[in-house]
């Protein structure tokens, strides 16, 4: 790839993002990279390059949208030249990232107050892994962290966050399978204030949106936790499984019409070639994506930046070794 080593990254290189994109890379982004190797830019081109871009999953919708600012951008700065519009669009790449993030807000972590991070999803998304990623994470900046098994469904659920815990050395939480989320929520709440915790990280059990019951438990999971802390659950981080593609963003659509979601954290990016989920959540939903997952050890999380992100996707470290 002769190409790569005019890229110009954005931002400073993210080993874990550039690493957990490694497939989305050498796949359809290295198709896209290819379209722009030719000496003119031509409408097959731009054909191409849609066709790809809804195969990496950013949707139809969304891949509209990216060519057409896209093409405005190549007629306003009068780009002649495919490597500059293949610059241009990385550029309208990190802008599409950008509505999204702009809504995050940003996080405020009091001594004496736990700051509550409330983890849903689908089944199987990766929410518990996403638990123990993010209790590392937060361990790495010095904060004390406790985990509560708010997933009383299956036993092997709480066996699962137990054996988490033992690792990361983090207290867990815990009541018998098959009880009442709201009561060992409850219990954490209060374990958190006698045991001065920052961060206490809620896991509950998959659920669909469709589920009325299941969605009305979140409901008073976030009545339980208000009554320990008012701002509570600080953050509603809602789990989406990067290999379900647009089938993801349909679960995610109707998961934040029927709860709250502060945050988007996507799981399995290492698992698939399609990178281009988050545009589509990031136009979609504008739901501000926080962390991505990127394997399933603990260290296996990076913060989200829609540069980082865009580098990783068409920039690693194979390149750095080229150049
Ligand atoms: N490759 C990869 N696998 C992941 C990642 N995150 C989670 N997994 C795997 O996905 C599977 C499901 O993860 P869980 O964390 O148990 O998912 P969950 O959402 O808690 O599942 P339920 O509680 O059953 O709804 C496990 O085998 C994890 O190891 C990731 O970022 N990359
Ligand atoms: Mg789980």
């Amino acid at each position: 790839m002769i190409f790569s080593k005019l890229f110009r990254r954005q931002a400073e290189p993210d080993p874990q993002i550039e690493a957990g994109l490694k497939k989305a890379r050498r796949g359809i982004f290295q198709d896209i990279v290819a379209l722009f190797e030719g000496t003119e830019i031509t409408e097959d081109l731009y054909e191409d390059l849609e066709a790809l871009l809804i195969q990496a999953d950013l949707g139809v919708e969304t891949t509209v949208e990216l060519l057409e600012n896209l093409r405005e951008r190549i007629r306003n700065e009068d780009i002649r030249q495919p490597a500059d519009a293949r610059e241009a669009l990385r550029t309208e790449m990190i802008a599409l990232l950008h509505n999204a993030t702009k809504n995050r807000k940003i996080k405020v972590y009091q001594r004496g107050v736990p700051f509550v991070t409330l983890v849903v999803g689908v089944n199987g998304t990766g929410k518990t892994t996403t638990i123990a990623k993010l209790a590392r994470h937060h361990q790495k900046q010095g904060r004390c962290v406790m985990v509560v098994a708010g997933d009383t469904f299956r036993a092997a659920a709480i066996d699962q966050l137990s054996v988490w815990g033992e690792r990361l050395d983090v207290p867990v939480i815990a009541h018998q399978p098959g009880s009442d989320p709201g009561a060992v929520v409850f219990d954490g709440m209060q374990a958190a204030h006698n045991r001065n915790i920052d961060i206490l990280l809620v896991d509950t059990a998959g659920r669909l949106h469709t589920k009325h019951n299941l969605m009305e438990e979140l409901k008073k999971i976030r009545r339980v936790m208000q009554r320990h802390v008012e701002a509570a659950p600080q953050e509603v981080l809602l789990v989406i499984d990067a290999t379900t593609g647009q089938n993801g963003l349909s679960q995610a659509r109707h998961f934040s019409e029927a709860v709250e979601i502060t945050d988007i954290a996507i799981a399995k990016l290492d698992g698939t070639a399609k990178g281009g989920i988050a545009f589509a959540i990031a136009r979609e939903l504008g739901t501000p994506i926080s962390y991505i997952g990127t394997g399933e050890k603990f260290d296996d999380l990076a913060e989200f930046t829609p540069e980082t992100y865009v580098d990783g996707l068409f920039f690693g470290d194979e390149d750095e070794q080229e150049a």
